[in-house]
């Protein structure tokens, strides 16, 4: 056994599920990490969810290690690092680097999707068809009369610079300050919390993540709908789109480990005011002259009996989302969304109010949500 690994000389196993590992931020094993994501990255744009799922796993096993990968022995003992897999840490412990992964990069298909996806509002298909279309550049995109783009893809195309640039912890933190006093003028016992990547302590992120409820039931249902028309009058809204709730109780939780959820949630852009001339963090040369930065913000509304359920599904990562609803599937006869999970073999809702009520009916140990970056 390896000097590195205390791992390989114990009985200790690392769960093949996220959910029963601790990932911490910091990731001390990235130069492995970073080549599995590509690659899973470049299977999803392919559209072969096998393989994708296989790198991604394997990722966020390194992931969750507590020790630098320094020779194959320290692959001892560790799940869902199969030959593919052991062949590229070899590599890349043998040169720094691996020709695959090198490969796919160079790819123009993956260049190009990489790129497309980058923008607000694009996706897959639409990647797809401007990659088949022969388009290189965002300046291709945007210049071309002839396509017709969502108004979201317009917006993505029009504040790229900015959307592009990351949103830092401070950015991210006046924001929702500033959404949490709009929202409790209009209702003071309102729940409001900053999730996403921020709750699991990123310093930077693609977008701002608030979730909103009330205690009291039903009086959630308004908060949305009267938090954008005063942003629209502070005149800090610069795109919104409203998705009205599809959640039906009568229906059991989604089988699928990647199904959307049925709440009540707006996908915005937002105007961030600069504070003091200079002092704004990641700001482009374009966006200088305005006193403001365009910032994603994503708003979820669920009831107050679904909170946690939603709390602990937009918290992510996505990795540890898919594991968890996997776990609840094949070890516990639980089907688990966002919305709440359900016991197979009691026929019955399991009600939570707390993240930890969640992780109890599962059967796991609790993890803080800064151990949840798998
Ligand atoms: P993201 O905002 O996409 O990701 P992130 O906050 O982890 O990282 P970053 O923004 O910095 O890239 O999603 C946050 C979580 O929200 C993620 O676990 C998936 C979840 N989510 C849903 O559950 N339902 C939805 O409809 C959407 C859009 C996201
Ligand atoms: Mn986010
Ligand atoms: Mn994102
Ligand atoms: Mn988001």
């Amino acid at each position: 056994a390896s000097f590195n690994n205390p791992l390989a000389s114990s009985w200790v196993q690392v769960s093949q599920y996220a959910c029963q590992r601790r990932t911490p931020l910091q990731d001390i094993n990235g130069i492995f990490t970073d080549a599995f994501e590509i690659l899973a990255e470049n299977y999803e744009f392919l559209e072969n969810k096998g393989p994708c799922r296989g790198f991604q796993r394997a990722s966020s096993v390194l992931k969750s290690l507590q020790f630098p990968i320094a020779t194959m022995n320290d692959l001892d003992g560790l799940p869902l690092l199969g030959n593919e897999m052991r062949t590229i840490i070899e590599e890349i412990l043998e040169d720094g680097k691996c020709s695959r992964v090198l490969d796919v990069m160079n790819g123009e298909r993956y260049k190009s999707f990489k790129l497309f996806t980058s923008v607000f509002g694009v996706g897959l298909k639409t990647a797809e068809k401007w990659y088949r279309m022969g388009f290189k550049t965002i300046e291709e995109i945007k210049s071309n009369p002839d396509l017709k783009l969502t108004k979201m893809q317009k917006y993505g195309f029009q504040y790229y610079e900015d959307i592009g640039s990351f949103v830092s912890k401070s950015e991210a933190l006046a924001i929702y300050e500033h959404v949490r006093e709009v929202i409790w003028k209009l209702v003071p016992d309102a729940v409001v919390t900053l999730t996403g990547g921020f709750r699991r302590g990123k310093e930077k992120g693609h977008d701002v993540d608030i979730i909103i409820t009330c205690p009291r039931e039903d009086k959630e249902k308004s908060i949305l709908h009267n938090t954008i028309s005063i942003l629209k009058n502070q005149e800090l809204l610069i795109f919104y789109d409203i998705i009205e709730s599809t959640f039906d109780n009568k229906k059991l939780p989604s089988k699928c480990v990647d199904a959307l959820d049925h709440f009540q949630k707006c996908f915005t852009i937002l105007k961030l005011q600069k504070k003091k001339e200079g002092t704004m963090e990641s700001m482009n040369s374009d966006s200088k002259i305005r006193n403001w930065k365009a910032v994603r913000v994503d708003f979820v509304i669920p009831p107050y009996k679904q909170y946690a359920y939603a709390l602990l599904g937009w918290t992510g990562s996505r990795q540890l989302e898919r594991d968890l609803r996997r776990y609840a599937n094949h070890e516990k006869n639980m089907m688990l969304d966002n919305h709440g999970l359900y016991d197979k073999s009691k026929n019955v809702f399991l009600e939570a109010y707390t993240e930890q009520d969640i992780f109890k009916h599962l059967g796991l140990e609790y993890l803080e949500p800064w151990e949840r970056n798998a």
